[in-house]
């Protein structure tokens, strides 16, 4: 029994964006990685690791990962934020892609083993105008996706969150220094019943719809949004509002009964404690990556079950395919699992990042493979170099800065 920690290293990779990895070795010549990616801040995370991490890693006991983890969270003295626990999630993962590895199984066994058959995706749809966003819906329904975010471009605002610039995939972290875009809420409120209508018009009820907010709004205008909204039965709104005020969330709460999701931007339970315990929205959008790993997201959610609240994890292109692996361990393992949102990586991503998840009809896999099943081709890692990518930055037609 007992292997230790021989080496941890940091990869530094730019597939068309960019990720952070970390990798363990055992001294029993096992390896694990983990995902430390944050998007647009990766050389914090990076510095963290390498400066403060790892040289406290060296000769530990690889198989006590709850231990790894209180020693790097209370033990650091400083707790939480997104850098810290970025750097904590990477170790986690690794650890617990270890463990898997030397027990021969796949790492949802070592979480309870499966709770159901595959994990219910959800996909992006958008368009320049309303016609071209149905148009999307339609594709992603041919592609199986029974789940589907719906974002347009609002008439007379020069950017709306989740629309391309050009004809490329959406992929927003794309300014050597944050690209400007200029935002109005009002029209975007007066905008959105008429698209959710389109939505509904064109493809019925059985299509669970999505949208994103991304913390736009004041609470009083997100309460309006979901009251206009609830009419098209969306399977939840989300980030309509920042969460740093959880008690915000009560005033959505009084005027709508439209499902809400938020905290992909969250690193901690306390985060989301007052949001979960007082019932104020019904998913909880923190995944592996951000969220101290697999080790602090199963905490958050066995809170988040005692409140009827579900799991419905952040699955954006900036979280590698590391994180997406560990990501379906825990969904299919996870009694209160709600959905997992799935941007399909590029395929220069995906062949630096051998992976055994899959995606059929709408559902992704952890796959069978030992440990989370996602590896990483550090020869072709090599041939992408870091290149510095900032998200954009939001204002309002006056030049107030708004959020993003
Ligand atoms: O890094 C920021 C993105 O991950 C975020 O903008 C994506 O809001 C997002 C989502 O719901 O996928
Ligand atoms: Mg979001």
């Amino acid at each position: 029994m007992g292997t230790k920690i021989m080496d941890a290293r940091v990869i530094v990779t730019c597939p068309g964006r960019n990720f952070v990895t970390l990798k363990i070795t055992t001294t029993d010549g096992i390896y694990g990685i983990g995902d430390g990616t944050l998007n647009g801040r990766e050389l914090a995370v990076v510095a963290y690791l390498q400066e403060h991490v790892i040289p406290c890693l060296i000769g530990r006991d690889a198989d006590r990962i709850e231990d790894t983890w209180q020693y790097l969270y209370r033990g650091a003295y400083w707790r939480r934020g997104p850098v810290t626990m970025s750097a904590i999630a990477a170790v986690d993962v690794a650890l617990w892609d270890i463990k898997a590895k030397r027990a021969g199984m796949p790492l949802y066994q070592l979480l309870g083993g499966r709770c159901r058959e595959g994990v219910t995706v959800y996909a992006h749809a958008n368009g320049h105008e309303v016609s071209e966003l149905l148009e999307s819906v339609a594709k992603q329904q041919e592609l199986g996706y029974r789940a589907i975010r719906v974002q347009a471009a609002v008439p007379g605002v020069a950017d709306a969150y989740g629309v391309p610039h050009g004809d490329k995939p959406y992929e927003p972290a794309d300014g050597d220094l944050p690209r400007e875009e200029v935002w109005d809420t009002a029209k975007y409120l007066r905008f959105m019943p008429k698209l959710m209508d389109a939505v509904r018009s064109k493809f019925g009820f059985d299509l669970a719809l999505l949208h994103d907010g991304h913390h736009r709004m004041t609470p009083i205008e997100a309460a309006a949004l979901g009251k206009s909204l609830e009419e098209f039965q969306p399977f939840w709104l989300e980030d309509l509002t920042p969460a740093e005020n959880q008690e915000a969330f009560r005033l959505i709460r009084q005027h709508t009964t439209a499902p809400l999701a938020v905290g992909e931007v969250f690193n901690s339970i306390f985060d989301c404690k007052q949001l979960i315990s007082e019932q104020l929205i019904d998913y909880i959008r923190a995944t592996v990556v951000h969220a101290g790993g697999i080790t602090h997201l199963r905490r958050i959610a066995s809170f988040a079950d005692l409140y009827g609240v579900k799991t419905g994890c952040h699955g954006a292109t900036d979280l590698s395919p590391v994180c997406m692996g560990a990501a379906l361990h825990f969904d299919v393992s996870v009694p209160n699992f709600g959905i997992q949102e799935h941007m399909p990586h590029s395929s220069s991503t995906d062949e630096v990042f051998p992976h055994a998840y899959t995606f059929a009809g709408g559902m992704m896999d952890s796959g069978e493979v030992a440990g989370h099943g996602v590896d990483i081709d550090e020869k072709l890692a090599a041939k992408f170099p870091y290149k510095r990518a900032y998200l954009p930055v939001c204002r309002l037609a006056d030049g107030t800065l708004h959020s993003w």
